[in-house]
Order: structure tokens, then C-alpha cells, then sequence
């Protein structure tokens, strides 16, 4: 008994501890991730040319043979679509490099390509003002030294050939999968290792894996975060690859989360990641990817759109046809600001609940037509709104109303249907520590 309520006296101690533990808030590398909201993924290599999802690393490293290969033309795609960078697959799991890397066999340099497509990429993408991340698959399915020590030497002699022939590298995507081997065996990955020399030698990437430690994954790859999404995670007792919180979890983050780890959305334009013809019918209509968008970037993370280089070396048409529309519709978001003009009354904090409770009232003098609405916390402060209550009104009359929960980086609120509105007020119901909003817009 005496030890039971020690236990629970223990146990409260902890939950106060918890309690009063301060909001954890971003570094400047995130804060300038948040910015960054909207990115190309892609996927290239031998993949590209045998049709495979995923090669068992016994291609044959000649099959990679672009006739047509122009980084230029991703970048300008990149550009005109509105992505603000590029994050390439330069190995995946099939273990060829795309850069003729010195601790390995399968390279472009045995391709017939020959040509150092980092070497491209990067170039182009310094030109067109594009931020340059890298993907590094640290399962290698054709690494003879894979499932021994010496493939942790290897994986960090990759790490650092990269970062010091192509930096800067702004986010760096460690995939957690951990399969066999050429030899059979499974590779323990020296995760520690691997972290502290970037952190090290490029303390500004922002690195992701599943549970961070700079981005999560957001625990599925249909392209949407959780209605609820905080910003932040529990990671303790977790690990990277299969001991990652639940996929519920990694969407919605921890209201509580002692680590500040928002969630990136992973998503294909094609049904795979690599680039296939006959899956050229089934490329993203601009509707499907702006209900991706309005998903994840309209829910406060950053979206990732794979848009896979074709076998020519080239985006296609296709995709280059529904990326044009997605342009266009955000557009209509990031270009119209019917709040512009409106004049702004804040309330509150209330006095009851100092810290929690505050209502912004904007108000035009003649309707203008809403179809959305957008919200921004200001995250150097931490992310706080937890509940906020949004009305429009018509000369005081209300036509819509919702209660939404996390606003975070970005909130989109797509209306049912285009509406005048001369009012919108937006009440903060519940909030850790006072709410710092960012003016609304309306479009
Ligand atoms: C996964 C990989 O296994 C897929 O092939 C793809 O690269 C995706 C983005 O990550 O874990």
C-alpha cells in the first residue's frame, strides 16, 4: 500500500512536471522549413527504365539511360508550378547512386548516362533560386558491405561526399525502411552517428524520418495531415523505421509533445513513385491535387509533391498539365486578400481567462464574395490555438460558421460555396498561453 501511493504521488508528480513544461518552439532552420510550405519530390533512377517500384539492386547499372535529361526543365516546371524546391531520390533502396560516388559500384558513372546528376540538379537548381534537399535510402539492396560495420563508414562517407560536393542541403529525407541485404543480413543503422555529422557539417538542414528530428512523416502517403495538427512530438521510447508512434499519432502530432517536429505530407502525382507510361492516364487532376493541398498545406504542413522524371530525362506533359492547373488555384488563395482594406477590432484577452481566450472582428464597409478563409499563427511564439470559432456575417446577420481546432503555419477554410460576407470575426475558444494570430486574408 505504502509503495502504491509513492507510486501515485510519484505518478502526479510527473503529470505536474508535464504540465507545467514550456511550449517548445521551432529553431530558425523550421521556421524557415514553414516558409518553404509546398516542394517537388522525385524519384529517378533504374526504377525509371524496368517499370520496378522497388529494384533489388541487381539492375544492371547501364539500364539508367536518359536521352533527354534537362534539370533545367524540372526546375522551370518547379518554378512556374509554384514549388519553392526539389528533393531527389539521389539512392534509393536498389542502392545506385546518382552521383559517381567513390564508395560505390552502381553510380551513373557506370550507367550509360555517365553524367553526374547531382552535380546537374544542383546547378540548376541555384539558378532557377530553388532550395536543393536530397533523399538517402539507407537500406541498400545492392551494397556488398550491407549488414556489416562497415556499411555505417559507407552510409556516412555518402552523407559527407554529398553535403560537401552539392551543399547547401536544406532538408535531408531518411527513409526508415530496413530490409535485407545482398548478403542476406540486416543493416543496424548507427542513427546517432549519421545525425550528429550533419549536424556538424550542415547544422542548418533540416533533417526528416519518420519521428524527425527536424521533420516528421505524417503517417500515410494519400496526401492529407490530421484536422488536428500539432507541430509537435512525444519521440521518447520510440524509434526511427518500425518503432515509430502509431500513424494516427504521427498525423495529428501530441498536443503536449515535448519536441517541436511538425509533419510533412508525402504524396505522388502518379499511383507510384517512379515514372511509369502506362500510368500516364492516371496522373492528379488539378481538383484531386488541390484537395491534397488544401489537406496539408491547409492544415498547417508542408507538402511534398512526387513528380517523377520520366525516361526521357524529362517532367511529362501530363504532369506538367495538372500541375499548371494547381498553380492556378492557389493563385486565387496566395493572390486575393479581401481583408485587405477591413478594419480590425481585437478583443480580449478575456478577463476571466487572460490567456486563452481572445476574438479578432473584421469588418468591410460592402460585401465582398468569400470562398475561403486563411489563418496564420505566428510560430516563433510556439503554436498555441487549440479550439477558434469562425463567423461570417452579412451586414450582422451570420451565414457561416465553424469551429475548427489547430491553426498552426497555415489554416485553409474552403466555404461551401462563394458567400458575401461583410463581417468575419474569429474567436479563440482555447489556447496554450496567449494566441498570436498573423492577419487573416480572405479570398
Ligand atoms: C518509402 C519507400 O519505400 C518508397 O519507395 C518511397 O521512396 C517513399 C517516399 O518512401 O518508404
Amino acid at each position: 500500500m505504502k509503495y502504491l501511493s509513492l507510486l501515485v504521488l510519484q505518478l502526479g508528480a510527473c503529470l505536474l512536471l508535464k504540465a507545467q513544461m514550456p511550449n517548445p518552439l521551432p529553431t530558425n532552420a523550421q521556421l524557415k522549413w514553414h516558409k518553404n510550405q509546398y516542394y517537388f519530390f522525385m524519384h529517378f533512377g533504374p526504377n525509371t527504365f524496368t517499370g520496378k517500384e522497388w529494384g533489388d539492386g541487381k539492375e544492371k547499372s547501364e539500364v539508367f539511360n536518359p536521352t533527354q535529361l534537362d534539370t533545367d526543365q524540372w526546375c522551370k516546371v518547379a518554378k512556374e508550378a509554384g514549388a519553392k524546391g526539389i528533393i531527389i531520390t539521389a539512392k534509393h533502396h536498389d542502392g545506385f547512386c546518382l552521383w559517381p560516388s567513390q564508395y560505390s559500384k552502381h553510380t551513373v558513372r557506370e550507367s550509360g548516362f555517365k553524367k553526374d546528376i547531382l552535380a546537374l540538379l544542383s546547378a540548376s537548381c541555384k539558378k532557377a533560386g530553388l532550395q536543393f534537399g536530397v533523399y538517402l535510402s539507407p537500406w541498400d539492396r545492392n551494397h556488398p558491405d550491407y549488414g556489416t560495420d562497415r556499411y555505417n563508414d559507407v552510409f556516412v562517407n555518402m552523407l559527407t561526399e554529398i553535403f560537401q560536393n552539392y551543399g547547401p542541403i536544406w532538408e535531408l529525407w531518411w527513409d526508415g525502411a530496413n530490409g535485407e541485404g545482398p548478403n542476406g543480413k540486416l543493416q543496424v543503422y548507427d542513427w546517432k552517428r549519421y545525425e550528429q555529422l550533419i549536424r556538424r557539417i550542415s547544422p542548418q538542414t533540416v533533417i526528416f524520418s519518420d519521428i524527425g528530428p527536424d521533420i516528421r512523416w505524417v503517417g500515410n502517403e494519400s496526401g492529407y495531415a490530421g484536422k488536428t495538427n500539432w507541430n509537435l512530438l512525444d519521440t521518447s521510447g520510440f524509434k526511427r523505421g518500425h518503432g515509430a508512434p502509431s500513424q494516427d499519432t504521427l498525423g495529428t502530432g501530441n498536443y503536449r509533445g515535448a519536441q517541436y517536429i511538425p509533419a510533412e505530407v508525402d504524396v505522388s502525382i502518379r499511383p507510384g513513385w517512379f515514372h511509369r507510361d502506362s500510368e500516364n492516364s492516371q496522373v492528379k487532376t488539378a481538383d484531386q491535387l488541390y484537395k491534397i493541398y488544401l489537406e496539408s498545406v491547409g492544415r498547417g504542413a508542408n507538402l511534398l509533391l512526387n513528380v517523377p522524371p520520366d525516361h526521357r530525362g524529362l517532367i511529362h506533359e501530363r504532369d506538367i498539365a495538372s500541375l499548371m492547373g494547381l498553380k492556378s488555384k492557389i493563385d486565387i488563395i496566395e493572390k486575393t486578400d479581401l481583408l485587405q482594406k477591413a478594419a480590425l477590432n481585437e478583443a480580449g484577452p478575456d478577463k476571466q481567462q487572460p490567456k486563452k481566450t481572445s476574438t479578432w472582428y473584421y469588418m468591410l464597409k460592402t460585401p465582398a464574395e468569400f470562398t475561403g478563409i486563411v489563418l496564420q499563427e505566428d510560430l516563433k511564439y510556439g503554436q498555441k490555438v487549440a479550439s477558434a470559432t469562425i463567423t461570417l456575417s452579412l451586414y450582422g446577420e451570420q451565414i457561416f460558421q465553424e469551429t475548427i481546432t489547430t491553426i498552426g503555419n497555415k489554416r485553409i477554410i474552403q466555404l461551401p460555396k462563394t458567400m458575401a460576407a461583410t463581417e468575419l470575426s474569429i474567436v479563440v475558444n482555447e489556447s496554450k498561453g496567449l494566441p498570436i494570430l498573423k492577419r487573416a486574408k480572405g479570398f
